[in-house]
């Protein structure tokens, strides 16, 4: 039940929720934090009006000791900021009101790990007005600054500064004297995520632009022999090199890729031109250079074939290092050779092979299941789709039912044995596998 209430709680949230971190009417946690000559104090409001009526502020002075244009002041959270659930991104805004003595100023809003403050995001906008309360927003679902890589789902953001106006380096007096107060998490519209594991490119609420290199072309495109199927897409020409390939996604995963001492292998479906193509898989961290690669060949020319990658068996300095946070996968095809003429490449379904949900983005196959939650019995029906077996997984993914030799359009699975919680459905029907989630109350 109480995973049931957390679950309601988190998809009632999403898509118009706020929250707001910081008001500074409370004692600050933490000790107030500055950088680069930059100091924040916590401070009666000095222009208290409809505005931002409220009692307490920050202020930001820059020009102290040590000043750069970069100064900036900031506060350390007692809990990390809650943008995002198990990787997945709650927030796409930050606001805040300011108040500056400068109309067209730039401010950053910067977000670092505690410990490592490498691990960072920093969004930039800018302050239209002066002398004024007025807010302002961050939009984080876009890595806009050259500064640093987008945020990670999975890293704890627990100090936040505030950088404004980098044209000066300050001299401490009203002219470099900044307010802020009020800041908060949004979502508005969409909240679009950042891709993970499995990458079957078929989620519309998911960024997959590609970041490609080396001189090749990386897109959404759709399957040359399923129109209904979306796939990545990699075209190569003469002028391409040697070492083109793409990443998915624009700037790595908002999880971890899970590698565990028993969980090496990664598959990814592929369709080339040709057999004997070499394409080399490789996972990449955003905070560090290490990687680790693996390379196989095609066997297969203009039909899909899933290509097994097993990275317990890389060598060298790229051997896998499970303490290591992989996060970028990258793929390139026809690895390591300059190609001669234009060739188009597909892939598809990268994942952990076998990881349960990796089949779960099915969209094309259309099934309903009622009740759901249910505490007696659930009814699965599919329109368009003939069902084969059904097999069921708990929370760990450990299976705990299963019905084969179905060839019908609905089946009954009986609820009543199970315990309480969340279970994943996998459905095998004629058009392929699609995983669904079933509540038992
Ligand atoms: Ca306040
Ligand atoms: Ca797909």
């Amino acid at each position: 039940m109480k995973n049931i209430t957390f679950l309601l709680m988190l998809f009632s949230c999403i898509g118009f929720a706020q929250v707001t971190v910081m008001d500074f009417e409370t004692t600050l946690a933490n000790a107030p934090l500055g950088n680069a000559g930059g100091s924040l104090t916590v401070v009666n409001n000095p222009f208290s009006n409809a505005d931002n009526n409220s009692a307490k502020v920050a202020k930001i002075v820059k020009g102290g000791s040590g000043a750069q244009v970069w100064g900036s002041g900031g506060v350390e959270l007692s809990a990390q900021l809650p943008l995002s659930s198990n990787g997945n991104l709650t927030y796409n805004r930050i606001s805040m009101k300011v108040y500056v003595p400068k109309a067209g100023i730039g401010v950053e809003f910067e977000a670092q790990n505690g410990p490592d403050w490498q691990k960072r995001f920093i969004s930039s906008t800018t302050v239209a007005e002066a002398n004024k309360w007025v807010t302002i927003t961050f939009d984080i679902s876009v890595d806009n600054t050259s500064l640093s890589g987008a945020l990670n789902g999975y890293i704890p953001y627990t100090k936040l500064f505030f950088v404004f106006d980098k044209t000066s380096s300050g001299d401490q007096s009203a002219n470099s004297t900044y307010y802020v107060d009020d800041i908060r998490l949004l979502a508005q519209g969409n909240v679009v995520q950042q891709a993970n594991l499995p990458v079957t490119f078929e989620q519309t609420n998911v960024d997959f632009r590609m970041n490609s290199f080396g001189t090749v072309t990386a897109s959404l495109d759709v399957d040359p022999v399923n129109s209904s199927n979306k796939v990545g897409k990699l075209v190569q020409t003469a002028s391409s090199d040697a070492w083109g390939g793409t990443l998915f996604g624009m700037d790595g995963f908002g999880k971890k890729i899970p590698f565990t001492a028993t969980e090496k292998i990664m598959t990814v479906d592929v369709y080339s031109p040709a057999v004997g193509i070499p394409v080399l898989l490789k996972v990449e961290r955003s905070f560090g250079s290490e990687a680790s690669q693996v390379q196989v060949n095609t066997t297969k020319a203009n039909e899909w074939e899933t290509l097994s990658f097993d990275f317990s068996t890389a060598t060298g300095d790229k051997v896998l290092n499970l303490n290591l946070d992989y996060d970028k996968l990258a793929i390139f095809f026809n690895a390591g050779v300059k190609p001669s003429a234009q060739e188009t490449y597909y892939f598809d379904n990268a994942q952990m092979k076998d990881q349960i949900a990796s089949v779960g983005d099915n969209v094309f196959i259309e099934t309903s299941i009622y009740p759901n939650p249910s505490r007696n019995q659930w009814t699965i029906k599919t329109t368009n789709a003939s069902i084969k077996s059904l097999s069921m997984f708990n929370i760990l993914g450990r299976q705990v039912y299963s019905a084969r030799n179905i060839n019908n359009t609905s089946e009954v699975i009986p609820a009543n044995q199970f315990a309480s919680g969340v279970y994943l459905l996998k459905v095998q029907t004629d058009l392929g596998v699609k995983t669904v989630k079933l509540i038992r109350e």
